[in-house]
């Protein structure tokens, strides 16, 4: 599963990569290519993917991606008002946990999946730093299909950092990265396919 042929990571490593902060860890072939698209295209059709809606100054709006959540039972994450409760693991789900586990030396009961259809699908700036999680969380977030740019912006010195998220590749935030540091995806200007990103992580279990 973790073993990308030699031309798929040297095409990889010429991508745009840059220098990251010490807590955030970005391997661009953690799955191959043929990985990436059999386990993209298995999500794509097999995930119960659902419009979830936040209220913004009273206002009710639908995100601006679709979004599914599974996890150990009791594993419910709350955020944007949103209550989250785990749908039980599939197969492919927990062959990646397992693989995710292997990988960082964390554990994790659960993961969110943003589908992103189109260049306009994104998230906000914000910070994983929701109750449930640990004050020094790591999260592994595996991206799968259309390459998005996802942005890094430091809290007290506002540097920011771009990086280009492969398809196959995986981000490890762990550490002071929730604590220090904002991430986002935004919104492309050109017109861009669909793009799944899965993020592990480990949630209180109420
Ligand atoms: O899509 C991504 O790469 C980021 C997802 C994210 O920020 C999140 O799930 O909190």
């Amino acid at each position: 599963m973790l073993e990308p042929n030699q031309e798929e990571m040297f095409a990889a490593e010429t991508r745009v990569a840059p220098e990251l902060p010490s807590d955030f860890e970005y391997e661009p072939c953690f799955l191959d290519a043929a990985e990436s698209k059999a386990i993209f295209s298995g999500l794509r059709s097999t995930v119960a993917w659902k419009q979830d809606h936040a209220s913004f100054f009273g206002r009710r709006v639908a995100l601006p991606r679709l979004t599914a959540w599974y996890g150990d039972p009791g594993s419910s994450y709350q955020y944007s008002g949103i209550v989250n409760d785990p749908l039980p693991w599939t197969e492919t789900l927990q062959r990646l946990r397992i693989a995710l586990q292997k990988r960082t030396g964390a554990r994790y009961n659960s993961v969110l999946l943003n589908l992103y259809r189109d260049g306009s699908d994104r998230m906000g700036w914000h910070r994983d730093s929701e109750r449930e999680l640990d004050s020094a969380p790591t999260i592994a977030s595996l991206s799968l299909g259309e390459v998005r740019r996802f942005r890094l912006r430091h809290r007290r010195t506002r540097e920011s950092i771009d990086l280009e998220l492969l398809s196959g590749s995986l981000l490890v935030m762990k550490g002071r990265s929730q604590r220090d540091w904002e991430h986002c995806v935004p919104k492309a200007k050109q017109a861009l396919g669909e793009r799944i990103n899965a993020t592990f992580r480990w949630v209180g279990v109420g």
